[in-house]
């Protein structure tokens, strides 16, 4: 039997080259060698605020996307968080097996929560329903990037909890998290990730970008002091632009710097330009393809078959713990 693949993102912002490096490219290479499941965790999106009806429209877009990036919906299961009321009833009951100290200590709580008495609930405990969508799917492995390791590190610990309680009942899932592209950085400031909710938007490039904002965007970018093109971790913005041209361009990572030695900046970012713009316009015309009515269709199935397992292991949970 195959292993299982859980992974997901939200459909908040725009997504950028971030969340395609550090995850949805590898959703679509593992897609085969596991049964996979990729979700479109809206639940997860309403810990900010959200309005309703562009809500409504990023979730079937983010479904065009993971689609026009080759997550194929005859190998993967895709569907949408709230289609399965399992996801939410799980996470009750993890709520109840994590611990406050350990939410507390959750750096994504404290960079977006920025300790105000304001911040939702949900976003406090936003990584005991990631827990809830991982453990459901005796999930083997999950493809996230390097900001999701924390939350998977508390996913494993509330299974193993559980499963030391309550008798062995979750697969402990391991992550998958790519050695190269695992996090992508700002382009303005190369110390902080890329990040969808980056209120500069000359800090990413978003995959629908046009190829003159794709230009100015690059040529814009911060570098560093110095002028050589190399893979440095003294020099986080070259290297970050670097990481970026060895992915798109599947130049291995030793012949980039070859590549670019003796050339300055401006070449650089020139030719890493016209890399991305190319490695993006397929992928934009593939967007433009899928009509409503197939999405729909696609994400109906995705949750049927989603929540027949995701129903079996709920009831396992609850018969355990004697709520059934
Ligand atoms: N900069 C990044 N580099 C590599 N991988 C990244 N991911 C996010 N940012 C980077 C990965 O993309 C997947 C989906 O992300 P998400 O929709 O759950 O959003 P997020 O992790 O909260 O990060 P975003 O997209 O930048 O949004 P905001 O700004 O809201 O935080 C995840 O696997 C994530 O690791």
């Amino acid at each position: 039997m195959k292993k299982r693949i859980f992974s997901g993102a939200q459909p908040t912002g725009k997504l950028h080259i971030g969340n395609y490096l550090g995850a949805l490219r590898n959703w679509v290479a593992l897609q085969t060698e596991y049964e996979s499941f990729y979700c479109i965790v809206n639940l997860h999106a309403v810990t900010l605020p959200q309005d309703p009806s562009t809500l409504k429209r990023k979730t079937l877009d983010l479904a065009r996307i993971y689609l026009a990036a080759g997550v194929d919906p005859e190998v993967s299961t895709i569907f949408i968080q709230s289609d399965v009321s399992e996801h939410a009833e799980l996470a009750w009951v993890l709520n109840c097996v994590a611990r406050m100290g350990e939410l507390e200590r959750m750096t994504q709580f404290k960079d977006k929560g920025k300790g105000e008495e304001r911040a939702s609930v949900g976003l406090f405990t936003y990584p005991v329903l990631m827990a809830s969508d991982i453990l459901l799917y005796q999930t083997d492995l999950v493809p996230v990037g390097q900001d999701q390791k924390q939350h998977l590190e508390l996913t494993r610990d509330l299974a193993e909890r559980f499963n030391r309680d309550f008798g062995e009942t979750f697969v402990v899932p391991d992550p998958y998290i790519p050695p190269v592209g695992a996090a992508i950085m700002s382009l303005k400031e190369p110390q902080k990730k890329m990040s969808k909710s980056d209120e500069n938007e000359a800090a990413s490039i978003f995959l629908l970008d046009d190829p003159d904002t794709i230009t100015k965007k690059i040529k814009k970018a911060v570098t560093d002091s110095g002028t050589a093109i190399t893979f440095d971790d003294s020099r986080p913005a070259i290297t970050n632009l670097l990481t970026i041209y060895h992915l798109l361009s599947g130049l291995p990572l030793e012949e980039c710097e070859e590549h670019f030695a003796g050339k300055g900046y401006g070449d650089f970012k020139k030719e890493l330009a016209e890399v991305t713009v190319e490695f993006l316009r397929p992928f934009q015309a593939k967007v433009r393809e899928f009509d409503d009515a197939t999405l729909k269709a696609i994400l109906r199935r995705g949750a049927e078959k989603a929540s027949a397992i995701a129903s079996e292991t709920l009831r396992n949970v609850y018969e355990r713990m004697g709520i059934r």
